[in-house]
């Protein structure tokens, strides 16, 4: 009697056992990761993070449902670079893709690849802009370097194909496509879904260009800086609304217009006109934008000859807003598109969704476009993650945290070991809401290219949550220090003030110890110059 109650006993438990064995397996399925990465979002232009510009609702719900970062980084705010680190985990003078010239080495490991030999389904969409195709991806369909915004071309394994249509909805389409048709329903998935938008020249969508035309926008406290306080790379840097914003090019004020308006002699604007987007469009599509194009043309022979020249400023801000959130709100459309389908399709709960970008952008904060620098608005970069019954949702986080730690954030999370050089930490711990796990308190920054583009001086620098520390270097060997706290918009180069001094020294010696740490050093910048000088000859 007793001996069966025992053995009854023990097979009830052997029962439970094996239940919690198989409850245990199935929580820890290996999800789906979603990699959503659009170019040259600025974080000022998604409402999660402020509704000042435009109403991001589908990127939003990835907030509303996860988790917000607000000091997310790059390690090197520009395109190429960012997307290498992204891919290797390592920062660019490891993974040698500093600037968006220098070829990436592809004989690297790059995260995929590791997704790929795991069992994972992969596949890529977009813009990549490596100049080489992606590895560890078995579906691929990249755009040509930048890529184009109207009827864009495509390479893909086999060759290349053209299609008709807007890009941000064209790369949508393929993503979903893949998903429906190619999807493998007994493996996860690593997606990588990559927008073009919102990147310089800001061509929106022929009903977004509509809808935004008649939009107007609250001007950044900065817009009109005389970059005093600073230090000569904010002064020289090639960047501003005023003057290197190309009116036929970026504004779209059709050349004609410009040279009718008799006072305005930029010699880039008839050759940037005719590299532009406006020689792709088809008859159908010129039915729709050239009386739009019309409309500005007019608007700005009507006005410019007796405006200001901040008055001027203030228009080409407009136009550039118009046009950049025109692009932005096609984005959050299909990312909405993209998450219904998760929706639909019952995926949402095991798929890991992450949205960022390459790095952020300003919007005429310090009278600028572009990036490249280690000031907030290009340094930092918007980042969204959402992974239902493991984010909780709604929480927003503070810590710093950079592109650098996407590979092993992704490998951790999918169960697949980290390779022991990858230079980044995973931000599991954060997301698991383990804030006990995590102690980083300052990031390292680098930034190559110069002289090149918008002539933004070589920098390296430390931030902390309440200071940041660069030295720009190469032609110049100039300090800079801010007080985050005291001055968010960085107006004011406290360097040289002696209320820093501690700060400075403490500074400096933290970011002599990453720069060990992250093995970078006087001589390796050293080498980058000499392989840029080398490449002038
Ligand atoms: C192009 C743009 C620049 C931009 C770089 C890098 N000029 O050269 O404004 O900084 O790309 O951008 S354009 O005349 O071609 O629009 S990145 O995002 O690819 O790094
Ligand atoms: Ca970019």
């Amino acid at each position: 009697m007793i001996k069966q109650v025992i053995q009854g006993f023990l097979l009830i438990a052997t029962v439970l056992l094996m239940s919690c064995g198989t409850t245990e397996t199935k929580s820890e399925e290996r999800p789906n990761i979603l990699f959503i990465m659009s170019d040259d979002h600025a974080y000022q232009a998604i409402s999660a993070y402020s509704d000042h510009l435009i109403k991001t609702p589908n990127i939003d719900r990835l907030a509303h449902e996860g988790m917000l970062f607000t000091n997310a980084s790059v390690t090197n705010s520009i395109c190429a670079p960012s997307r290498a680190t992204i891919l290797t985990g390592k920062h660019t003078h490891i993974n040698g893709k500093i600037d968006n010239i220098t070829p990436f080495d592809t004989t690297q490991v790059t995260f995929p690849q590791l997704f790929q030999e795991a069992g994972y389904q992969t596949a890529m969409f977009g813009k990549l802009h490596f100049g080489n195709n992606p590895k560890g991806v078995d579906d691929f369909m990249i755009l040509p370097g930048q890529g184009s915004y109207i009827n864009p071309r495509f390479i893909t394994a086999t060759g290349d194909t053209t299609i008709t249509g807007y890009v941000t909805d064209i790369i949508t389409d393929l993503t979903l496509d893949w998903l429906d048709k190619k999807r493998d329903p007994e493996k996860p998935f690593l997606m990588m879904y990559l927008h073009k938008a919102p990147h310089r020249s800001w061509w929106p969508s022929p009903e977004k260009f509509k809808e935004f035309l008649a939009k107007k926008y609250p001007e950044p406290e900065t817009l009109f800086d005389d970059y005093e306080n600073r230090g000569s790379a904010a002064k020289e840097a090639a960047m501003t609304i005023s003057d290197e914003m190309i009116l036929s090019y970026d504004n779209k004020v059709l050349p004609d217009a410009v040279d009718q308006a008799g006072i305005v002699d930029d010699p880039r604007n008839r050759p940037y006109f005719e590299n532009n987007e406006y020689p792709r469009i088809n008859a159908a599509q010129s039915a729709e934008y050239y009386p739009l194009l019309d409309s500005i043309a007019e608007d700005f022979k009507r006005n410019w000859p007796t405006m200001t020249d901040k008055e001027r400023i203030s228009w080409k801000y407009q136009r550039y807003m118009q046009d950049y959130l025109g692009c932005i709100s096609s984005v959050d459309d299909n990312v909405g598109r993209v998450l219904d389908y998760l929706d639909e399709h019952g995926l949402a709960e095991n798929t890991l969704v992450v949205y960022t970008s390459d790095q952020g952008f300003y919007l005429g904060e310090h009278g600028w476009f572009d990036k490249r620098f280690i000031y907030q608005e290009s340094f930092k970069t918007p980042l969204l993650i959402r992974w239902p019954n493991k984010i909780e949702p709604g929480i927003t986080n503070d810590e710093l945290v950079q592109n650098l730690d996407f590979a092993q954030t992704f490998l951790e999370a999918a169960q697949i070991e980290a390779p022991a050089d990858m230079q980044g930490q995973s931000i599991m711990p954060l997301l698991r809401g383990n804030m006990a796990d995590w102690d980083r308190n300052s990031v390292y920054y680098h930034y190559y290219e110069y002289p090149g583009a918008h002539m933004v001086k070589r920098h390296y620098g430390i931030v902390t949550k309440k200071y940041k520390l660069a030295n720009f270097y190469y032609d110049v060997d100039e300090w800079e220090l801010y007080d985050l706290e005291a001055d968010p918009s960085e107006m004011n180069n406290v360097y040289g003030d002696p209320e820093y001094a501690t700060t400075v020294a403490e500074l400096k010696e933290e970011l002599n110890s990453l720069r060990v740490e992250y093995k970078d050093s006087p001589a390796l910048d050293r080498k980058y110059i000499e392989q840029y000088e080398n490449r002038r000859k």
